[in-house]
C-alpha cells in the first residue's frame, strides 16, 4: 500500500509536500520520496523510513521549484529495498518521474514488450518501473517537442490498453505539469483539489482528501475510474475520460481500515462507513445471540473503535477502551518473522485488567488475517481476568490474496485458510466469533455516491475484476510474500545498500 500526492503551486511547493506525506504516513511506513521541479531541472530525495527520518532540513533546502509529487511506499511484495522507493525517473522524453499506488498483474509480459518492441531497460523488479516506462513510450510515440494535454490523454489511453491490474498515479513531466489518473476500475484512490492564493489558483493531487482538508485546499473531485487530470505548470487543468470501459469498483478495504476516517473515498465518508459497521454487526449478533451476556464491549484499537461505539450502543451495553496500545513501538514488518511478531504484540498492547476481570467482553476489530495477534489479545484478556470473550470482526474472513497493492501475507498464512468459522474461532481462542456478511459490509459502503456499483471485495470472495489472475500469477505472489521470502529479501536489500555506501 502506498500514498501519493502531486502539486502545483505559486511558491516552492516542498513543505506542502512534506506535510502531505506525513498526513499519509499511514499508507506506508518503508520509505518516502519527493521530486520537485524548478524551470527544467529536477530535486530528488528518497530513503527507507518514516518521512521524518527521511527529509532533514538539508534535504529541504534542496527541493526547489513550484511543481512537484511525493511518495511514501509499503513493502508490496517484492520491493522492499531503497532502489526501488519512488517516485522513479526516466529521462526520456522530456524527463519523468512517476509514483504509483496499486499492482499491475501484467508487469512480466510488460517488460518482455519495452524489451522486445519498445527498446527499454528496466532496472528493477517494480512494477512501477514498467509502468513508468510504457507512460513514457506512448508518450514519446505521439508527442511533438512540447506534450500538449491530447498527448498525455492519448498515452494514458494507450497504458490503460496495455496494462491490467491497479494502479493511482502522479507523474511529473519535466518543465510541463503534473498527471493523474486511475487504472479504468478505480481500484485504489485518488483525489484532487484547488486552493486560491492571492498569485492565482493551486492544485493538488492525493491518495486521500485529508490532505486537501490540512493543508486548506478544496476538493475538486475523486479522479474517475480511467480518467486523466493534467495540470500544466502554468496552473491550467484537464480532465479526460481514458478508459474505453470504465467501472467504478473501489478498494473495499479502504473503508474496513486502509483509509483514514476522515477522508472522504469516492464519495463516501470513511468513517461513516465505519459506523454502520458497527452497527450491521450489532444486528447481526442481535439475530444470532438474541439472549447473549456481553458485559463490555472492547476495541482492538485504533480502527474498530469507530466500529464499536455505535456497536454498544445498539448492543445496549458499555464500551469501554481496554485496551491501550503504545504510540512508539516499532511497527510489525521491522520484524515480519512469527515469533518476532509475537513478542512485538505484547509490547504494543496492554488491558487494563478491571476492565476484564469477572466479565464477558466482546473484542472488536476491524479485521481478521493472520489471527495471530488476535490470537494474543484474546489471551491478554483471559489473563486480565475476563470470564468469557467473544469476538466480533467488522470484515468477513480474509480468504484471498489481495493482488492490488495491498500487502498481505500468502493465502497458507491466512487463518480462515481451508478453516469453518468454529474452527478459526478454537483458533484464537474465543467462545464465539461474529465476522460481518460480505453483503452488509458493501451495504456499509455504498453511501451516496449512486455511480459505485459495485466494490473490489476479492480479498473476501476471490473475485478479481481486472482478469489476469490466474494459478501461476497467484503461485508467483505467494512466492513473493511468504515470511521466509520476505526475511531473504531484507537481507538482499541490506546487502544491496551496504554495497551503495561501499
Ligand atoms: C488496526 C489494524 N488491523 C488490526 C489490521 C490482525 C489483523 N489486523 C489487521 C487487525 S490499527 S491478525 O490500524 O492498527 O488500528 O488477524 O493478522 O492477527
Amino acid at each position: 500500500m502506498c500514498g501519493l500526492v502531486g502539486m502545483v503551486g505559486r511558491n516552492n511547493v516542498q513543505y506542502d509536500l512534506y506535510d502531505a506525506l506525513s498526513l499519509l504516513q499511514h499508507r506506508g511506513q518503508d520509505a518516502a520520496g519527493m521530486v520537485t521541479c524548478e524551470g527544467d531541472t529536477l530535486y530528488q530525495r528518497k530513503g527507507n523510513g518514516f518521512v521524518r527520518d527521511v527529509f532533514r532540513q538539508e534535504h529541504m533546502n534542496r527541493l526547489h521549484g513550484n511543481m512537484g509529487i511525493a511518495h511514501v511506499r509499503y513493502p508490496t511484495a517484492g520491493s522492499d529495498s531503497v532502489a526501488e522507493a519512488q517516485p522513479m525517473y526516466v529521462n526520456s522524453p522530456f524527463g519523468i518521474c512517476l509514483a504509483h499506488n496499486g499492482n499491475l498483474i501484467n508487469d512480466d509480459k510488460l517488460n518482455e514488450d519495452l524489451f522486445r518492441a519498445d527498446r527499454r531497460h528496466i532496472n528493477t523488479s517494480s512494477d512501477t518501473e514498467v509502468l513508468l516506462n510504457v507512460f513514457a513510450h506512448e508518450l514519446q510515440n505521439v508527442a511533438g517537442l512540447r506534450p500538449l494535454p491530447d498527448d498525455v490523454f492519448k498515452a494514458v489511453e494507450r497504458v490503460h490498453e496495455r496494462a491490467v491490474g491497479a494502479y493511482s498515479v502522479v507523474a511529473l513531466i519535466t518543465g510541463y505539469g503534473i498527471v493523474g489518473f486511475r487504472d479504468p476500475f478505480g481500484i485504489r484512490p485518488l483525489v484532487y483539489g484547488k486552493r486560491v492564493t492571492n498569485n492565482g489558483p493551486e492544485y493538488i493531487i492525493a491518495s486521500e482528501s485529508v490532505v486537501l482538508d490540512v493543508l486548506g485546499f478544496e476538493l475538486i473531485d475523486d479522479v474517475a475510474p480511467g480518467e486523466a487530470i493534467y495540470i500544466q505548470a502554468n496552473g491550467r487543468i484537464h480532465r479526460k475520460q481514458c478508459a474505453a470501459s470504465p467501472l467504478y469498483s473501489p478498494c473495499i478495504f479502504e473503508y474496513v481500515y486502509l483509509a483514514r476516517p476522515d477522508s472522504i473515498i469516492d464519495g463516501v465518508s470513511v468513517y461513516k462507513a465505519r459506523l454502520k459497521m458497527g452497527e450491521k454487526l450489532a444486528d447481526k449478533i442481535l439475530r444470532l445471540y438474541p439472549d447473549h451476556d456481553i458485559d463490555v464491549v472492547i476495541p482492538i484499537p485504533d480502527t474498530s473503535c469507530t466500529a464499536a461505539l455505535p456497536m454498544a450502543h445498539r448492543l445496549d451495553v458499555k464500551y469501554r477502551e481496554g485496551l491501550v496500545k503504545s504510540r512508539y513501538v516499532g511497527r510489525t514488518f521491522i520484524m515480519p518473522g512469527q515469533q518476532e511478531r509475537q513478542k512485538s504484540v505484547r509490547r504494543k498492547f496492554n488491558a487494563i485488567d478491571l476492565e476484564f476481570r469477572g466479565k464477558n467482553v466482546l473484542l472488536v476489530d476491524d479485521s481478521i488475517v493472520r489471527g495471530t495477534t488476535t490470537r494474543q489479545i484474546v489471551q491478554m484478556a483471559r489473563n486480565a481476568g475476563a470470564r468469557k470473550v467473544y469476538l466480533a470482526s467488522a470484515a468477513p474472513p480474509v480468504r484471498f490474496p489481495n493482488v492490488y497493492g495491498i500487502d498481505m501475507p500468502a493465502t497458507h498464512e491466512f487463518v480462515a485458510d481451508g478453516c469453518s468459522e468454529e474452527q478459526i474461532a478454537e483458533y484464537i481462542g474465543v467462545d464465539w466469533l461474529v465476522y460481518q456478511d460480505l453483503a452488509d459490509l458493501v451495504d456499509c459502503a455504498m453511501g451516496i455516491n449512486e455511480k459505485i456499483k459495485r466494490f473490489d471485495a476479492s480479498v473476501f470472495d476471490g473475485d478479481y475484476i481486472t482478469g489476469g489472475v490466474n494459478e501461476a500469477y497467484l503461485s508467483r505472489v505467494a512466492g513473493l510474500r511468504n515470511d521466509e521470502a520476505k526475511r531473504q529479501r531484507r537481507v538482499d536489500s541490506e546487502v544491496i545498500e551496504l554495497h551503495n555506501q561501499i
